[in-house]
C-alpha cells in the first residue's frame, strides 16, 4: 500500500526551511502533497495561487518535483483534505520548542478527529532560524532575502510589482 503524506503550511512565501522539510519528507513517503492553507492568524502577503506556483517552481528547480503534488485547501479541516485523498500522515517542520508547543495540540486533535498521525521533521541547522514572516519583513524593507528563499522566490520578490 502506498503511503501518502501531506505537508501543510501557509508558505507565504515558501522558504529554504520549508523546502528542506519537503525534500526530507519526499524521501520517506511514496506520495507527497504540499498543501497551501490560509492561516487566519496571519496577515497574508501573497495570494494562495501565487504561493502554489512558487512552490511548484521551487521544487522543479530543486529537482524534487517527481512524486510531489502542490495544491491548496480552503474548505474545512486539514484532516478533511487528508481523508479525501487517502493520506494518513501530516508532516510538520520543527525549528524549536516554540514549534513543538504550537504543533503538539494540533497533532493530537488531528489524530482524535480522523486518525491522522503527525510526523515532525527537523531541518538542517542552517535553516532553523528561517521563517516566512522574517522573509516578508526583510523583503518589505528592501533587504536581500536570497539566503532564506529558493531562487524562484528571490526572483519573484525582487521583481517590482504595483
Ligand atoms: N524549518 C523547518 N520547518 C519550518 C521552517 C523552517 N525554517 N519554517 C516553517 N516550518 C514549518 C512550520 O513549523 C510548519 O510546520 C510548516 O513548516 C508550515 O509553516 P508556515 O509558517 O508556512 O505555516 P503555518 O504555521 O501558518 O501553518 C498553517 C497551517 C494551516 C498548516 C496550520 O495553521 C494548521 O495546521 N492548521 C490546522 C487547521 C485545522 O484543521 N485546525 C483544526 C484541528 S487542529
Amino acid at each position: 500500500m502506498s503511503r501518502i503524506a501531506v505537508v501543510p503550511g501557509s508558505f507565504d512565501p515558501v522558504t529554504r526551511g520549508h523546502l528542506d522539510v519537503i525534500e526530507r519528507a519526499a524521501g520517506i513517503f511514496d506520495e507527497l502533497h504540499v498543501l497551501v492553507v490560509h492561516n487566519p492568524g496571519k496577515t497574508a502577503l501573497l495570494p494562495i495561487a501565487q504561493r502554489v506556483s512558487l512552490i511548484q517552481e521551487s521544487i522543479a528547480e530543486a529537482g524534487i518535483a517527481g512524486s510531489i503534488l502542490v495544491t491548496s485547501w480552503s474548505v474545512g479541516l486539514l484532516v478533511d483534505y487528508c481523508t479525501d485523498v487517502g493520506a494518513s500522515v501530516l508532516v510538520k517542520g520543527i525549528r524549536s520548542e516554540v514549534d513543538v508547543a504550537y504543533e503538539t495540540p494540533m497533532a493530537i486533535v488531528n489524530r482524535d478527529l480522523a486518525g491522522v498521525e503527525t510526523v515532525f521533521l527537523l531541518p538542517s541547522p542552517e535553516h532553523s532560524h528561517v521563517s516566512s514572516s522574517l522573509v516578508r519583513q526583510v523583503s518589505s524593507l528592501g533587504g536581500d532575502v536570497t539566503p532564506y528563499v529558493p531562487p524562484a522566490v528571490a526572483r519573484f520578490l525582487q521583481t517590482p510589482r504595483d
